[in-house]
C-alpha cells in the first residue's frame, strides 16, 4: 500500500528537494541575499495565504536575519493545507524574487500589441485610465466596460466597476473551467460544488476520478486526503486517456478513448439501476424522475458503451459493482477543468446523478455540507443599476449560465450589427487572456476593437504586451487583501498581510482601485483610510480583529448545527424547482435542453493526426509560475507525451524537438521535445499546459516549451451555459523546423 509521503513524494517530483532547495535556498540565488549558511531565522512570521493557485492555503512568512523574506509555510490550522504547501506554494518565494517582475506603471507609446511602452507615475496612468473611462461612458454606457480577473485583487477591481455602473465581471475560471460542472450540479442538487469542493474525501472507500489528475492537479487538501483514502484501503477507479499519477495509484486505470466519458457514465448509470445497486432509500426519498431515467438509460448496455469507450464490458461492470459496495461512501469526482467538449454540463449530470444514484450526496465519504463564514462589505452607497448587462449580447442563449463567461465578453467585443452590447473597454486583473481563452484569433481581434485595455499585473505576461497601460502590482507576499473565506468543513478565514514593502514602483490592488475612484469621483464607495482599517473593521463584524487575525493567521468557527451529512430520515429541501434531487432535469427541460443526459459522438483525429489533451504538471500553475525562478529549476519546460507506437510509426525519439500543426493549419511558434511512453493512447497527445511563452520579457521562460492555446483554434460551446470545449483540436508533427510564413497566428 502506498503511504501519503510515498505518494506526495511521487506526485509532486522534486517535492523533497523542493524543500530543501530551491524552494529555500533557491529564492535567494537571484538576488544579493546572504549565502544559506548565514541565514539565521527570525522567529517572528507573518500569516499569508497563497496566491500561486486558488486553493488559497493559509501559511506563514519567515524572513531572514537581514529581514528579507526567507520562506513560506503551512499553517498548522488551515483546513486547505493541514500545515503542508505544496511544491507551487513553497515556490512562491519566488514571485517575489523574479527579476523579470514589471516595476513600474507603464504606457503603451506605438501601436497597440507593438510592445512600445514608456514608464509613467501612478497619477498619469490613472488620468489616462478615467478618461478613457468616462469616454466611453459617455459614448456607449458604463456597461461597455468588463472586467476579468483571477485572483484577490478582483474584489476591489469589482467594486469599482459596479460602482462606474458595469455588471460585466467574469474570471476564466467559470467558462473556461468549472462553469459546467456548477451547471450541472446545481440542476441536480439546488447546489454547486464550489472551490475548495465539498467532496469528503478523507472518509471516502471507493473514489473515481473521471480525468481528473489529483496528485498532478496539486489542489493541496485534496491530495493530501486522496493519500490518507489509499492508506485506509480506498477503492480508486481512474479514467483517463492517460495513465496518470492517480491512475498509478488506482486498482482500475480505464484508458477511455477521449470524448466517450458520457457513454461510460451511462452505461454505469444503467448498471446501477438493473443491478438495483442503487440506494433504494435515498432515491426514494430525496430524488424526482428515478423512472424516467430507468427508461431512459434502458439500452445503454455496457456492451453498447464498449463499442464507443474501447472500455471492456466486465471492467464496466466490475467498476460498477466496487462503486456500489462502497456506497455511500463513494465520489464520483465533478473534476474541475471541465470544459472538455462542449457537451460537458451533460457529463457533470451524468456524474452528479450517479452519486445520487449511489446516495453519496450530504454522506460520509461523499460530499459534505460545506460552511462558510460570510464577511459584511465596508458601508458604502449602493451600487448603481446598469441597464444592460452581457446577457444582452447573447438573447435567448446561456440563460443557465449562474456567471458571466470571459469568453462570451471577449466575442461580444468584436463588433457587430447583430449586438447591442459591444465592448470598449476591458480591465484584466490577474488572467493572462491571451493564453487563458482558446482562440486566441478571436482574443487578438477583440483586443485590437478596444478603446481601452488596463492589464493589472505582476509579470510581463503576454497579454501585457497588448495593453494601453500596465499597471504592476506588488506579489501576494508585499500586501495586505481581502479575508479569505471559503466553504469548508468547519467555517474559517484567513488573512494575507505584507512580509515586505513592495519591491520596486508596485503597489496592492486595493491601493490602485481606490485611487482610481477617485480619478472617477467614486470615492465614496471605498470609504476607508487605510485597508488595515477596512479589514479590522469587517473582522470586528465576524468577532475577531486585525490585532488577534496578525497572531493566529486563520481563525475557525464552529458550525451553527451539527450536520456535516444529513441524519437519518432527514428532510432535507433542495433548491430544485422540485425542490428534490433531480435525476430528470425540470431545469434543462424548461429551456429547451435534455432533461437526461445524453451520449454525443464527437469527431476523431483524422489520418496523421491526433487529439491535443494537456492537463497540469504538479510544480505549475499555468503561465502564473512560468517565470518563477524556484520552479523553473524544478520543470522549465513542457513535454509531448507521444504514445511508443506512434513515436515507432514517425521515427520519433525521446527528447526530439517537433513542431506541432493543428487541424487548422496553425503551427507552434516553439518546438516542443517528445516524450517516447506507453503511458497514452495511441490516438491522443499530451503537454501540461502555461508553456512556450512569447513575451521576451520573461527571461527564464520565453520559448521553453510550447503552448497548447495556439493550438486550440476550433472551439466547442457548450449550449447550456457557453463554456468553451478545447480538446476537439488534432495535431501533427514536423519535424523540421517550419519556415517563418508558416507559424501564423
Ligand atoms: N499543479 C497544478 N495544480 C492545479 C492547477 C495548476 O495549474 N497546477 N490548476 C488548478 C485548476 S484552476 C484546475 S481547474 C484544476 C484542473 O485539474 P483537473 O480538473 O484534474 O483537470 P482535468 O482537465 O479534468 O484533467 C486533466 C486530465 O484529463 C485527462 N483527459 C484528457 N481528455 C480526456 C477525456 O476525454 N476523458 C477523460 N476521462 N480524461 C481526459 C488528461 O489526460 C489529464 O490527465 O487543477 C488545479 N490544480
Ligand atoms: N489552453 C488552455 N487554456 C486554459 C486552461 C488549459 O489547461 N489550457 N486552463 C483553464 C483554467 S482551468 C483556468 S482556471 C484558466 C486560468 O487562467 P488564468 O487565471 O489566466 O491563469 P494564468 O495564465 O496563470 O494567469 C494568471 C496571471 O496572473 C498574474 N498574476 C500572478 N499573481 C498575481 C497577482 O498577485 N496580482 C496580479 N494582478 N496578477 C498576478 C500572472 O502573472 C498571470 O499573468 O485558464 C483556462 N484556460
Ligand atoms: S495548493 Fe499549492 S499553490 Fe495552491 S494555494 Fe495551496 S500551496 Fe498554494
Ligand atoms: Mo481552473
Amino acid at each position: 500500500m502506498t503511504s501519503r509521503r510515498q505518494f506526495i513524494k511521487i506526485s509532486a517530483y522534486g517535492a523533497g528537494a523542493m524543500a530543501m532547495g530551491a524552494g529555500v535556498f533557491g529564492a535567494v540565488k537571484h538576488l544579493s541575499a546572504p549565502a544559506a549558511e548565514n541565514l539565521v531565522v527570525d522567529t517572528s512570521r507573518i500569516p499569508t495565504y497563497c496566491e500561486v493557485c486558488f486553493w488559497k492555503c493559509a501559511g506563514w512568512v519567515y524572513k531572514n536575519e537581514q529581514g528579507k523574506i526567507w520562506k513560506i509555510t503551512g499553517n498548522d490550522e488551515d483546513l486547505n493545507c493541514n500545515g503542508r504547501l505544496c511544491p507551487r506554494g513553497t515556490g512562491g518565494v519566488g514571485m517575489y524574487y523574479d527579476d523579470d517582475r514589471l516595476q513600474t506603471p507603464l504606457l503603451r507609446v506605438g501601436e497597440r500589441g507593438a510592445q512600445t511602452f514608456k514608464p509613467v507615475s501612478w497619477d498619469e496612468a490613472f488620468a489616462y485610465i478615467s478618461e478613457k473611462m468616462k469616454q466611453i461612458a459617455k459614448e456607449h454606457g458604463p456597461e461597455c466596460i468588463a472586467l476579468f480577473t483571477h485572483g484577490s485583487g478582483g474584489t476591489y477591481f469589482g467594486d469599482l466597476l459596479k460602482a462606474f455602473g458595469s455588471p460585466n465581471i467574469t474570471a476564466p475560471s467559470y467558462a473556461q473551467c468549472r462553469g459546467p460542472r456548477e451547471v450541472g450540479f446545481i440542476a441536480t442538487f439546488g447546489e454547486e460544488v464550489g472551490s475548495p469542493e465539498n467532496t469528503d474525501i478523507r472518509d471516502t472507500k471507493c473514489l473515481v476520478l473521471i480525468g481528473s489528475h489529483i496528485g498532478e492537479n496539486m489542489h493541496n487538501g485534496q491530495v493530501q486526503e486522496m493519500s490518507d483514502a489509499i492508506d485506509k484501503g480506498a477503492a480508486i477507479i481512474t479514467v483517463d486517456p492517460r495513465f496518470s499519477t492517480a491512475a498509478s495509484k488506482s486498482k482500475y486505470w480505464l484508458p477511455i478513448k477521449p470524448a466517450t466519458d458520457n457513454a461510460l457514465l451511462l452505461a454505469w448509470i444503467h448498471e446501477i439501476i438493473y443491478k438495483e445497486y442503487y440506494d433504494k432509500k435515498y432515491v426514494e426519498k430525496y430524488c424526482f424522475g428515478f423512472e424516467q431515467l430507468k427508461g431512459h438509460v434502458r439500452n445503454f448496455t455496457p456492451e453498447w458503451a464498449y463499442g464507443i469507450t474501447t472500455i471492456a464490458p466486465d471492467i464496466i461492470r466490475e467498476t460498477a459493482k466496487e462503486m456500489a459496495n462502497a456506497s455511500p461512501a463513494v465520489i464520483i469526482h465533478p473534476g474541475r477543468h471541465v470544459t472538455w467538449y462542449g457537451d460537458d454540463t451533460q457529463r457533470s449530470r451524468a456524474i452528479a446523478i450517479l452519486n445520487a444514484l449511489l446516495g453519496s450526496w450530504g454522506r460520509r465519504g461523499g460530499f459534505f455540507r460545506p460552511e462558510k463564514v460570510s464577511i459584511p462589505s465596508f458601508p458604502h452607497p449602493p451600487f448603481p443599476e446598469p441597464s444592460r448587462s452581457w446577457r444582452n449580447a447573447f438573447p435567448n442563449k446561456y440563460k443557465l449560465a449562474d456567471l458571466a463567461l470571459a469568453s462570451g465578453i471577449c466575442e461580444a467585443t468584436i463588433p457587430s450589427t447583430a449586438r447591442d452590447c459591444t465592448f470598449k473597454g476591458w480591465i484584466v486583473n490577474g488572467t493572462n487572456l491571451i493564453e487563458t481563452l482558446p482562440d486566441q484569433k478571436q482574443t487578438l481581434t477583440a483586443i485590437q476593437s478596444l478603446d481601452l485595455l488596463v492589464v493589472i499585473d505582476t509579470m510581463p505576461m503576454e497579454i501585457t504586451g497588448w495593453a494601453d497601460v500596465v499597471l504592476p502590482e506588488c506579489t501576494y507576499l508585499e500586501r495586505y487583501d481581502s479575508i479569505r473565506t471559503g466553504p469548508n468543513r468547519k467555517p474559517q478565514v484567513a488573512l494575507r498581510m505584507p512580509a515586505s514593502e513592495p519591491l520596486y514602483d508596485t503597489k496592492p490592488a486595493a491601493w490602485m482601485a481606490k485611487e482610481l475612484s477617485k480619478h472617477l469621483g467614486l470615492e465614496d464607495y471605498f470609504n476607508w483610510t487605510t485597508i488595515e482599517e477596512m479589514l479590522d473593521w469587517q473582522l470586528k463584524q465576524i468577532g475577531s480583529s486585525l490585532e488577534e487575525m496578525k497572531r493566529i493567521g486563520v481563525k475557525t468557527f464552529e458550525r451553527p448545527a451539527d450536520d456535516l451529512y444529513f441524519s437519518d430520515n432527514e428532510e432535507v429541501e433542495f433548491f430544485t424547482p422540485t425542490g428534490k434531487i433531480e435525476l430528470y432535469s425540470t431545469s434543462f427541460e424548461a429551456e429547451g435542453f435534455d432533461p437526461m443526459p445524453i451520449y454525443t459522438p464527437h469527431e476523431e483525429p483524422p489520418q496523421g493526426f491526433y487529439r491535443l489533451i494537456y492537463g497540469r504538471g504538479p510544480a505549475h500553475t499555468f503561465s502564473r509560475t512560468a517565470n518563477n525562478p524556484n520552479l523553473t529549476d524544478i520543470m522549465d519546460e513542457n513535454l509531448l507525451w507521444v504514445n511508443l507506437k506512434v513515436a515507432k510509426l514517425w521515427g520519433l525519439a525521446s527528447g526530439q524537438p517537433v513542431w506541432l500543426k493543428n487541424q487548422d493549419g496553425i503551427v507552434s511558434e516553439f518546438p516542443i521535445k517528445v516524450r517516447v511512453t506507453e503511458r497514452i493512447r495511441w490516438d491522443s497527445v499530451y503537454m501540461v499546459h502555461g508553456f512556450g511563452h512569447a513575451d521576451k520579457r520573461l527571461r527564464r521562460s520565453y520559448g521553453k516549451g510550447t503552448s497548447d492555446t495556439k493550438l486550440i483554434t476550433r472551439v466547442h460551446i457548450d449550449p447550456i451555459m457557453g463554456g468553451t470545449g478545447m480538446r476537439g483540436n488534432f495535431v501533427t508533427f514536423l519535424t523540421e523546423k517550419p519556415a517563418e510564413t508558416e507559424v501564423a497566428l
